[in-house]
């Protein structure tokens, strides 16, 4: 995967993104990732980028020509035409399923917005998607590029270790993950769940999944309805959440 990001603060973009997985996943070369400074593509002699808005109002606008030249610079870079996804409060909400798919391209650009956004008739030429990540207020593109671009990455070949994946392939139906607990047996005079010490897999197994259920029935029941729906509990599941919701110890 090759990840081209059009920004103002390319920095920004490089240094979040050069430590931990994703970080080893670019020295073993499974992902490149190209930063190219908008700045550097205006004809403007002082090296603007923006300026007011047509019909008045506050805050400035990105100017079309360069986001359109440096956009021009990674597809000319690039054999096949590349989507290229403007991070915009106002896209389609990022999600698990969108990041997969994405992980199937060879190249994507992101184009990152600053100020209040960027002419709309350079959008209508170069963005094949707009996507947001989440109903809350950012100051700019390159933290949504970043997050995007760490859930994509997660999808190819390689980026994850053995132990890592196999941990993802447990993350099962669309249910929050069991709690987790190490050394020592007791802490702050709290033990870990006797079943954890039993060796017994089965049982270990049954609980794992009731607390999965349980958890996600606390904190997101929409998940729960959306398994549900999706005819992702097995009848032993159906039974346990009969149980859960009858008794008293669950409020
Ligand atoms: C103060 C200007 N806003 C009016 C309510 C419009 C606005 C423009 C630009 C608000 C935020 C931004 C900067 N945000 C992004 O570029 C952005 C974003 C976000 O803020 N939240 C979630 N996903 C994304 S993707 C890009």
């Amino acid at each position: 995967m090759n990840y081209h990001v059009l920004t103002l603060f390319p920095e920004m973009i490089e240094q979040g993104l050069n430590t931990s997985i994703i970080g080893r996943a670019m020295e073993a070369g499974l992902i490149s990732l190209q930063t190219l400074n908008i700045r550097e593509y205006t004809d403007n002699k002082h090296g603007r980028v923006d300026d007011y808005p047509y019909g008045g109002g506050a805050g400035m606008v990105m100017q079309a020509q360069p986001v359109y030249a440096a956009c021009q610079a990674v597809r000319k870079s690039i054999k096949s035409e590349p989507r290229v996804i403007y991070m915009s409060p106002q896209g389609q909400v990022f999600t698990q399923k969108m990041a997969e798919e994405l992980a199937r391209e060879n190249d994507l650009v992101f184009l990152c917005g600053h100020y209040e956004g960027i002419d709309e008739r350079v959008l209508e030429e170069v963005v094949t998607d707009y996507v947001s990540i989440g109903d809350y207020v950012l100051t700019g593109g390159e933290l949504p590029a970043m997050v995007m671009i760490d859930a994509i990455s997660r999808f190819l070949p390689g980026v994850l270790n053995n132990e890592e994946s196999a941990a993802c392939e447990s993350f099962q139906d669309n249910l929050l993950e069991h709690p987790h607990y190490s050394r020592p047996a007791v802490w702050h005079e709290k033990e870990v769940p006797s079943v954890l010490l039993s060796g017994h897999h089965a049982n270990i197994e049954k609980w794992r999944r009731e607390q999965s259920i349980r958890r996600t029935l606390e904190r997101r029941p929409d998940l729960l309805k959306q398994a549900a729906e999706e005819q992702l509990l097995s009848k032993a599941d159906l039974e346990y959440l009969e149980q859960l919701k009858k008794s008293a110890s669950f409020l």
